[in-house]
């Protein structure tokens, strides 16, 4: 009899060890898989709030020969300054236009120094350099001024506010510029 209990008591112990490595092995696997899901999340937090930031999109979204991207479009900023009609042939000889800023966004995204953008006064009317007559715009307080003698009839972006500002300026100004690849094109 005694026999029988020790190798029922043994059984016991093995099952009893059985349990508690499964047990482990749970554990184990719930802590791991948790540890996953935050790796994940802290990776999705990262790639939808970084594509949102100027300064991440400025500093970390330099592409080749230094063309920027941001929805659609690939961006090009001059390091020198010319004339509106000048800044139009470098970028049409890049393969682009000078920019078309077709929203809030893009003009947020873009707002900081004194630069061309491709807006020009034809006829006493503003238009784009695709041909669009201007809908949506965003001039600074005061402008357009057509202040030098009536002859700003070239557009600059200009950083007077956050969120708008441009400038009616001469044409045969130097100023630097912006020119724009759509890839919706
Ligand atoms: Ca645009
Ligand atoms: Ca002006």
């Amino acid at each position: 009899m005694n026999f029988f209990k020790i190798i029922i008591s043994t059984a016991d112990r093995h099952t009893c060890h059985e349990q508690l490595r499964d047990s482990l092995k749970l554990y184990r696997c719930v802590a791991v898989s948790f540890g996953l899901l935050c790796i994940l999340q802290v990776a999705l937090n990262i790639s939808l709030r970084l594509p949102l930031s100027e300064s991440y999109l400025f500093t970390s979204h330099r592409s080749h020969n230094g063309w920027l991207y941001f929805s659609h479009s690939f961006y090009y900023i001059s390091q020198i300054k010319k004339t509106w009609p000048d800044s139009r042939n470098d970028c049409l000889q890049r393969g682009a236009d000078l920019v078309i800023i077709n929203s809030r966004e893009e003009q947020v995204l873009l707002v900081q120094n004194l630069m061309w953008i491709g807006l020009s006064k034809r006829d006493g009317i503003w238009e784009w350099v695709d041909g669009t007559r201007l809908a949506q715009s965003f001039w600074c307080s005061g402008e357009p001024n057509n202040h030098k003698r009536g002859n700003e009839d070239c557009v600059q972006i200009h950083s007077c506010h956050p969120d708008h500002g441009w400038n009616d300026e001469e044409c045969r100004h130097s100023s630097l510029w912006i020119c724009e690849k759509n890839m919706a094109l």
